[in-house]
């Protein structure tokens, strides 16, 4: 995998730290699996890597209880499918790790309103829940910033949607430090160089978003396989005709999607693939798409059914990780308190 980042790539001296999450918000997606959770896989041998399910971030738009409690444990059982190793790296649930609420307090005193407001994802949620703009999705970002900074995490691997917040964690962490001396480590984004960003498969200037109220735009790692094949086919494109990745050419948006898909699923790149198919039509680069989708799926959605149905392992896992992360998370918070004035021992 290349990576745009250099300087955060592994060096032998000592192990660099990982943390990155997503949320049970819905049924994870290709655009999450692309951007985020395949590219966590290669970083297990590497770094010292915490990965975990966010659900205190899902709350800030309306969930169902039930529901948030069978899409945390499944989102799980997903990770592992794809290749987390729960051996290797901490796997956790954020809600069983208290520092991560009581961080977040404290970081919102240490950041500005201004800055708050700025952020797009910010501006999209409250567009789209008009009747719920509650403070919580106005303090996302603190709380990211507390999940990343209590494990002094030296790289975050998000798809590109989250770098904005990347970034304001980073300028809440150096003001921090300057006021009290080095407490946290500065976070790095780690971002893909192919498949950041994927778009949806109807509105292709629009990112793939689980949350998504068409279906139709977005594949899910649960969809069935016929499912899949049908959204790829029915993608939007354009009416050029013409097989060319232009990415900084909206009007060439959907074709440049399914040929960075293609990429990342046959481990090409995205120029490479429209070369290969040059001269033929859209219907014959849906196919090839759609099949390597389902046939990179296919192995993944076998281990899930597995996973998923044995609670007691899943169990075993988040416990495990909870304790894990709290004993990290606490050394970090204790320091945190000292620095501020709360009185410790
Ligand atoms: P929601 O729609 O509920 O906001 P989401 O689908 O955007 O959710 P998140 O849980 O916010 O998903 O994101 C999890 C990870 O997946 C993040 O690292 C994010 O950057 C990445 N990601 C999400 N959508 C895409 C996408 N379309 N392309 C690449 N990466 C993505
Ligand atoms: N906001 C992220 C999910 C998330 C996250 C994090 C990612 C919450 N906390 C910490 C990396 C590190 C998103 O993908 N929507």
């Amino acid at each position: 995998m290349e990576l745009e980042n250099k300087e955060v790539q592994a060096r032998p001296e000592r192990k660099k730290k990982i943390f990155s999450g997503v949320q049970p918000s819905g049924t994870i997606t290709l655009g999450n699996y692309i951007g985020a959770i395949r590219n966590w896989v290669k970083l297990q041998d590497d770094y010292d890597c915490a990965f975990a399910m966010m659900d205190m971030h899902t709350i800030t738009v309306r969930q169902t209880p039930a529901e948030l409690r069978r899409r945390t444990l499944e989102l799980m059982a997903l990770y592992i499918a794809c290749g987390i190793d729960p051996k290797k790296s901490i796997l956790f649930i954020q809600s069983h790790n208290s520092a991560h609420a009581e961080l977040a307090w404290i970081l919102n005193c240490y950041t500005y309103m201004g800055e708050l407001q700025r952020m797009t994802q910010f501006k999209d949620k409250s567009a789209r829940h008009a009747d719920n703009i509650n403070a919580g999705l106005f303090t996302y970002p603190v709380l990211m910033a507390a999940d990343i900074l209590l494990y002094q995490a030296d790289a975050v691997p998000v798809g590109k949607d989250q770098m904005q917040h990347i970034e304001i964690c980073r300028d809440v962490a150096g003001r921090f430090n300057a006021l009290y001396g080095n407490v946290f480590t500065i976070p790095e984004g780690l971002l893909v160089k192919s498949g950041a960003k994927i778009a949806s498969l109807q509105e292709p200037t629009k990112k793939m978003s689980k949350s998504d109220s068409n279906p139709k735009g977005y594949i899910s790692m649960m969809d069935d396989f016929g499912v899949i094949a049908k959204k790829i086919k029915s993608a939007v494109t354009d009416s050029e005709g013409v097989i060319e990745y232009r990415p900084d050419d909206d009007a060439k948006a959907g074709v440049n999607n399914l040929l960075s898909i293609m990429a990342v699923m046959t481990d090409s790149t995205p120029e490479r693939v429209a070369a290969d198919f040059a001269g033929q039509g859209y219907g014959a680069l849906k196919s090839a798409v759609a099949e390597a989708v389902v046939e990179g799926i296919r192995p993944i959605r076998a281990e899930y059914d597995k996973i998923i149905k044995d609670k007691a392992y899943l169990k075993d896992i988040y416990t495990t990780g909870a304790e894990r992360a709290c004993g990290i998370a606490n050394r970090t918070l204790k320091k945190v308190y000292k620095k501020v004035g709360f009185v410790t021992d």
